[in-house]
């Protein structure tokens, strides 16, 4: 399986819940590594510019409206099918379908607050890796 990166957020119900601490260790304990991270507020239109390709769903006002409504964690995970690891951990959107021992089964309120966002694809994750990190911001282990 190819080495992968992809981008993760942990969303303001989590960073609130004080979980990023056990968010990133289940990344970790998946053999996936944290190559960059920091945290920040995003503002509306950050929040905005992020979720572009939902502009036109109905939900969009409210998820950057929730996305902007505390702290979030960024972070880039490292490691072998990254993209598909990461979203196997985080569980389905609703958090009512995910799946027993899932971060959002574990974690999340509701649709909108998940507690967590992951790429869906290689183009998606180098698009959103660049959308919040400069090349020399990542620190690959080798
Ligand atoms: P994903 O985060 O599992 O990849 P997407 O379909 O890309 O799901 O949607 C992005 C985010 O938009 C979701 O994580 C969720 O917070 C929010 N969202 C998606 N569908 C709905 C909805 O039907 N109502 C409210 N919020 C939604």
């Amino acid at each position: 399986m190819a080495v992968e990166r992809t981008l993760s957020i942990i969303k303001p119900d989590a960073v609130k819940k004080n979980a990023i601490g056990a968010i990133l260790s289940r990344f970790e304990q998946a053999g996936l590594q944290v190559i960059a991270a920091r945290m920040l507020q995003l503002s509306a239109a950050d929040a905005g510019g992020f979720y572009a390709v939902h502009k036109d769903r109905p939900f969009y006002g409210e998820l950057c409206a929730f996305m902007s409504s505390g702290p979030v964690l960024v972070s880039v995970l490292e490691g072998e099918g990254a993209i598909a690891k990461n979203r196997e951990l985080m569980g389905a959107t609703n958090p009512k379908d995910a799946a027993p021992g899932t971060i959002r089964a574990d974690f999340a309120e509701n649709i909108d607050a998940n507690a967590v966002h992951g790429s869906d694809s290689a183009e998606t994750a180098a698009w959103e890796i660049a959308y919040f990190f400069s090349k020399r911001e990542l620190c690959p282990r080798s």
